[in-house]
Formats: C-alpha cells, structure tokens, sequence
C-alpha cells in the first residue's frame, strides 16, 4: 500500500515529532511517499531563500509540487495531520478528494485551535473521515483505521 502523509511545513513545524510517529506507524502498514515531512531538519524555512534568485525559487516550488501531486495520484490512502494550519495540507486534501482518495485526518482539539470548516465539513462517513484525538491514543487510532480498510 501506498501513503501519502500530509503536514504543515511552511505552515509552522510544531508538531514536527507527532509527525514522526505518525510516519512511522504508518510504516507498519505500507510505504509513506512523502516520510521527509516528519524529519526534523526539514524547517519551514528550507534553504536559505535570500541567497536564491526568484526564477531558482519558482523552478525548486515547481519541482516539489509536481513530484508531489505524481505521489499523490499514486497513493492509495492519504493521512493528513490538520492541526497545525497549513496552506499546501488544504491544497493536498482538496486534490485527493477530486481524485476519489480515501482520506483520514488527525485533529488534536487540545490544541485550543478550531478545524477549517472545508475540512471539518468534507467529512462524508466513506472516503473523508476527520479524527478527533489525542498525542497518547495516536498509533491506536491509526491501527484502527488501518484495521478498517482491510475489511472494506
Ligand atoms: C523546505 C522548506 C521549505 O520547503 C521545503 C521543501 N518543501 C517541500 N518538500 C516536500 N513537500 C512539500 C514541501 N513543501 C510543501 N510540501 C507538501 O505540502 C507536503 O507534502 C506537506 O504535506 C505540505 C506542506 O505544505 P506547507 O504549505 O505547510 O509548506
């Protein structure tokens, strides 16, 4: 099985180490495309930007996007953490839900923030599930949503 895992990362790297051990639960089930989300060296900033001319920028934007929509067309089910607000996250779900992919989002209410209502409001009961959770009940969460597929 193929995962595409989604997190913030010019969005803001907080939850960075909860990205982590989603990847890596994830991994118990399939291959995650997209494992360089959870790494901790990936900052929001990247490379430094002031040291790059704006063609340079737009063709190394251009790169990540296009690799990045191939490996979504290729993934079988995507997994978004949400929390952190993240512009490229919401762009994902939306492309993933025009392509019919099984998508399951990870919400953590204690983090005082309140969900986008167009990813709160997609949840349909079969193809976007949205989860409300917390950090210690994640890779139980995640088996079963794992152990959920396998019977569809
Ligand atoms: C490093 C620093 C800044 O940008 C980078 C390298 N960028 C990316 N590499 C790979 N995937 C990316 C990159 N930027 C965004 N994405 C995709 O969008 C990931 O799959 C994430 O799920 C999502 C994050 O979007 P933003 O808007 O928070 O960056």
């Amino acid at each position: 099985m193929h995962i595409y895992f989604c997190g913030s990362i010019r969005g803001g790297r907080d939850d960075v180490a909860l990205y982590q051990k989603i990847v890596k639960k994830c991994q118990q089930y399939g291959t995650v495309l997209t494992e360089h989300v959870s790494h901790g060296e990936l900052t929001e900033k990247g490379e430094d930007a002031s040291l790059e001319g704006d063609k340079a920028i737009h063709d190394r934007d251009k790169a990540i996007h296009d690799r990045d929509m191939k490996w979504l067309e290729m993934s079988d089910v995507i997994v978004a953490e949400v929390t952190q607000p993240s512009l490229g996250v919401g762009y994902e779900l939306g492309r993933a839900v025009d392509m019919r992919k099984k998508i399951f989002c990870l919400f953590r209410p204690s983090s005082g923030r309140v969900l986008s209502a167009m990813i709160r409001g997609a949840e349909d009961g079969s193809q976007f599930h949205v989860r409300d959770y917390s950090e210690e009940e994640v890779e139980r969460i995640l088996e079963e949503f794992f152990s959920s597929l396998a019977k569809n």
